[in-house]
């Protein structure tokens, strides 16, 4: 990169008009001279014309640019969307897939930086400063929710504890020994913390607590307002996927009215889902980015499948970039359990490779306390009922277990006679999913 993003000036990001899209427009030039290394940008971007970065000669050319997705992500698996040579590669990334392949994120040191740099400028709009003790209790490894933000806190100088997720009892210890003032993890661990803090004989009061960052999955403004109300804390909303770098691509300031989407790292646009054309910051669409800032892995045009709204007005807090909405839903079938993310097929092909699984399974979700609860409910083939209730305990286990390792996340496994599954006519719902939104 020829000049390093001032993310430093973390305090206010400020480049906003004429100066904000000159700037796009020079590190869009530069994003494209990135791909056109990669086998899958050239054969895409030759095909409409673009054969350089002087190809690129305003932003409206990015609509030139077709779409990126996450089955082209698949499809280029493992090195087809490496820009960089593989010696400047210091990490990599993967994230589950819709047929088990996962979808791979290569970053090269300065990539890294630059992600550190953007959650510092998260935090720091959330009045993060090297004063805090931030408990990241988000899965630390392949998942970016872990490295990702424990960096960034570590950047800007707070006492970082790499807690990682679960183990409620040894957070509370943690949190309470070392005076934890900020939090990381998913909506649903922090609900299903507030139910366990007094069975696990600590107080609300007795903990140091001020601030939460809850992300990864969708929940409510209602949500948010009980997990405040309940630690008597802020929460902020945290944005990411993993093919963007992971958290840190929008994030609420202390006035939460919506998350700034950091707009010198990623140019945004919204789409209509259905005809693909853009729609301009008026109504709700589905959030389509491009990476400004990445060698390793330059994503041009990235269908996140994420819905939400521009939000119009300006921040009080004085950032330009624009603000994007809580996240309404997705337009594809992704399913997001407890953070991790799940597509119906995975599940679907783990089941249908067993032998005595017959033709039809139900995937249900609802909530246990404050955690979600996966449920695969399957049907057998009927003689099976007649035999040994151990076989049939076993075969329990066994789906379990390769649904486990596909997946990452346990079941539950009901075994069902035939027929006795809803059955459709047209397009089966295999997903029922009662997880009310609080
Ligand atoms: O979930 C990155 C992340 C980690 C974000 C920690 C925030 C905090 P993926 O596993 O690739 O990456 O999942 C990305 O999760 O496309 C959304 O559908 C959903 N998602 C992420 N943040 C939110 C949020 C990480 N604040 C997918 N609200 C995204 C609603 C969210 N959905």
């Amino acid at each position: 990169m020829k000049e390093k993003i001032a993310f430093r000036d973390a305090q206010k990001e400020c480049i906003d008009g004429q100066a904000l899209r000159k700037y796009q427009l020079e590190r869009l030039k530069e994003t494209v001279g990135h791909a056109l290394r990669t086998p899958f940008y050239q054969h895409r971007l030759n095909k409409v014309g673009i054969r350089s970065s002087d190809d690129i000669r305003s932003l409206k050319d990015l609509e030139r640019i077709p779409f990126t997705t996450k089955d082209d992500l698949r499809e280029s698996y493992p090195r087809g969307l490496l820009a960089t040579d593989m010696k400047k590669v210091v990490r990599v990334h993967t994230s589950s897939g819709t047929t088990g392949i996962p979808t791979v994120i290569y970053h090269t040191q300065e990539d890294l930086d630059n992600w550190t740099e953007l959650v510092v400028r998260s935090i720091v709009a959330c009045g993060v400063t090297s004063d805090d003790v931030f408990q990241n209790m988000m899965t630390y490894g392949m998942f970016t929710g872990g490295l990702g933000l424990h960096y960034g806190a570590e950047r800007l100088g707070a006492l970082v504890i790499p807690s990682g997720s679960g183990n409620t009892k040894r957070q509370l210890q943690l949190m309470k020994d070392f005076r934890t003032t900020v939090v990381h993890a998913t909506p649903s661990y922090m609900f299903h913390f507030s139910s366990k803090i007094g069975e696990l004989g600590f107080t609300v009061e007795e903990l140091n607590l001020k601030k939460a960052f809850l992300g990864a999955e969708p929940y409510s403004e209602n949500t948010r307002k009980k997990i405040e109300e309940f630690f008597k804390i802020d929460v902020y909303n945290s944005y990411g996927l993993s093919e963007m770098n992971g958290p840190g691509v929008a994030f609420e300031c202390i006035y939460k009215t919506g998350m700034h989407l950091w707009e010198d790292a990623y140019i945004l646009e919204m789409i209509d889902p259905e005809t693909k054309k853009n729609l301009g910051d008026d109504t709700q669409g589905e959030l389509v980015l491009t990476t400004l800032c990445r060698q390793a892995t330059p994503l041009l045009r990235y269908r996140t499948r994420d819905l939400t709204t521009v939000v119009k007005g300006n921040c009080p807090c004085g950032r330009t970039h624009r603000r994007i909405s809580r996240i309404a839903g997705r337009t594809d079938d992704m399913l997001i359990i407890s953070g991790v993310n799940v597509f119906p097929s995975q599940i679907e092909q783990v089941i249908m490779k067993i032998p005595e699984v017959g033709n039809n399974y139900q995937i249900y979700l609802a909530k246990e306390g404050a955690l979600d609860k996966l449920t695969v409910k399957v049907e057998l083939y009927s003689k099976l009922f007649s035999g040994d209730l151990q076989d049939l305990e076993r075969l329990k286990r066994k789906i379990q277990d390769e649904l486990r390792a596909s997946i990452v996340i346990t079941p539950m496994v009901e075994l069902h006679e035939p027929g006795s599954l809803p059955e459709f006519e047209l397009k089966a719902k295999r997903v029922v999913d009662e997880r009310i939104k609080i």
